[in-house]
């Protein structure tokens, strides 16, 4: 429990992240889909045939979903409907799951809020 809260401690400084490094462009990534508000991209470690992460260009605060406040509702909105597009494209419609991790018990990794698409293949429930 300790190092669970050093940890959270230490991810949840709001220092950039890789993702800003991503959104300049300034490392590569595969881009599926991109509007002025999101971009969306595979992920370097992908766990189904399709994984794709959907990304605010703007992080406004929103190092994790739980730092969300009403004033993130029209980019919470745009981000889940951009997955439902980012799916489309993919083909993948038929049957897709959209995660968030929120916090180091939720395992998340990156600090910049991000949704993964996920899809592809027949998914398990309940997650890990
Ligand atoms: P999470 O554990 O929910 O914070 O997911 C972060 C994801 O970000 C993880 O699935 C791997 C992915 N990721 C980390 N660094 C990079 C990178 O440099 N490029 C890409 N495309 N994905 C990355």
């Amino acid at each position: 429990e300790e190092a669970a809260k050093a940890a959270a401690a230490v991810a949840d400084t709001g220092a950039p992240t890789i993702f800003d490094k991503i959104i300049a462009k300034e490392i590569p990534s595969t881009i599926v889909y991109e509007d002025e508000k999101v971009l969306a991209f595979r992920d370097i470690s992908p766990q189904a045939p399709v994984h794709v992460l959907v990304i605010p260009k703007l992080r406004d605060g929103l190092t994790h979903l739980g730092k969300a406040e009403e004033k993130h509702s029209e980019i919470l909105g745009w981000l889940l409907y951009a997955a439902k597009v980012v799916a489309e494209k993919e083909g993948i419609l038929d049957g897709f799951r959209v995660v968030i991790n929120s916090g180091p018990t939720a395992c998340q990794s990156v600090y910049h809020l991000h949704l993964h698409v996920l899809g592809g293949r027949q998914m398990k429930w309940p997650p890990g």
